[in-house]
């Protein structure tokens, strides 16, 4: 009796206890390009991530807890990168991180966060066979050009029949390197017969000499590996020059920016992507008009960046509703088939994300899915 008594009182206290003791804040650092080279890309994410943690700290999902997103500017510098890292780790004392939005600045400062075990979700990083390959604190949400180029090639082949091709890419950044390395196999596969290659540097505004030197050797179309400042910038010179072929882009081109800065010149430029915008998928649906309805019209960075913070989410309940770092990265590695706006949504065994890739094509000022 005086036993069962205790009991009676323990489990009482216990409750009574419970939701004091489980009110926590599980803090997630963002950083972000929100000026410089990159900072079309920046403001998607910022967006994208804001709204997924207001959304999962509205839904319930995480009882007890609540997700709170730090973003903080990269500059679209790897210095800056690093630092921002550094205040996230130490100073805030995040549980994890987003970003870097450009794989050139992963590889600065994601070794800061491996070797402090603090768990990184990339959401934009596309460099292929690098980034989870710092560690494993390194997860990736977006696909790598080498999951998105090669299907979107042979898309964009079997529509258009080209047989040759003249390829452009900036070769002092780490993602229009690697990108234009897939891009080059992903031709060489398909048995198109490259012409010619040319080469920028990310600060280059004038691609008149390259895109001349193309056009003379008449490909049936271009493959540009390109950030998006200079993706809009090399579509309206190409024009200019009187190229009237058609166009593939790589990542760097999935941003809106890039149709603001091209215009006209945007159009028929088709574009491997890692969201498909026009799935009917309610999930997706709905993160587009709750987008639309805070100002943005979402772009498939936004959607990687809300998915981001979706898949952190899924972490701490996997951990079983726990915020350390090393409960995170635990609940990670059993994140599956989590329903997100890029789909159904799985890590891959090296810590890369696993998904669905489209094709899109620039129609009417807007981009459309290629069916
Ligand atoms: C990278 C990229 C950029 C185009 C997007 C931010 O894919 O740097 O890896």
């Amino acid at each position: 009796m005086r036993f069962a008594g205790r009991l009676t009182l323990v489990a009482a206290s216990f409750l009574f206890a419970a939701p004091q003791a489980r009110a926590e804040t599980v803090k997630i650092g963002a950083a972000f390009s929100l000026t410089g080279n990159a900072a079309a890309y920046g403001a998607q994410q910022k967006a994208g991530v804001l709204l997924a943690a207001e959304e999962v700290n509205k839904s319930g999902m995480l009882p007890g807890i609540t997700l709170e997103v730090v973003v903080e500017d990269d500059g679209t510098n790897p210095q800056q990168g690093i630092a921002v890292f550094d205040r996230f780790i130490n100073r805030d004392k995040v549980s994890a991180i987003i970003g870097p939005t450009l794989s050139t600045l992963a590889e600065a400062a994601d070794p800061r966060a491996q070797e402090q075990k603090t768990p990184v979700v990339a959401v934009s990083n596309t460099k292929p066979n690098a980034i989870t390959t710092i560690g494993d604190y390194i997860w990736r949400v977006s696909l790598t050009e080498a999951q998105v180029i090669p299907s979107a090639t042979r898309a964009a082949r079997a529509k258009l029949g080209f047989k040759t091709a003249g390829l452009l890419y900036g070769n002092d950044d780490a993602f229009t390197k690697a990108g234009f390395d897939v891009m080059k196999s992903a031709l060489e596969k398909e048995g198109v017969q490259i012409l010619g290659i040319q080469t920028f540097a990310t600060k280059d505004r004038d691609f008149n000499a390259q895109l001349t030197a193309l056009k003379g050797l008449k490909p049936d179309v271009l493959f540009v590996s390109a950030l998006v400042e200079q993706a809009g910038s090399i579509a309206v010179q190409a024009r200019q020059l009187g190229y009237t072929g058609p166009m593939l882009g790589g990542n760097g081109f999935n941003s809106t920016k890039f149709i603001q800065l091209a215009g006209p010149a945007a159009e028929g430029v088709l574009v491997g992507t890692a969201w498909n915008r026009a799935s009917q998928d309610p999930l997706n649906q709905k993160f587009i008009a709750a987008m639309k309805a805070r100002g943005t019209d979402p772009d498939q960075f936004a959607a990687q960046a809300y998915t981001g913070v979706l898949v952190v989410a899924e972490a701490v309940k996997q951990a079983g509703m726990k915020g350390g770092r090393d409960d995170v990265k635990a609940g990670l590695a059993k994140v599956k088939d989590l329903p997100t706006p890029l789909g159904a949504f799985s890590f891959l065994p090296n810590r890369d994300g696993d998904h669905a890739a489209a094709v899109q094509v620039v129609k009417g000022g807007k981009f459309e899915i290629l069916q």
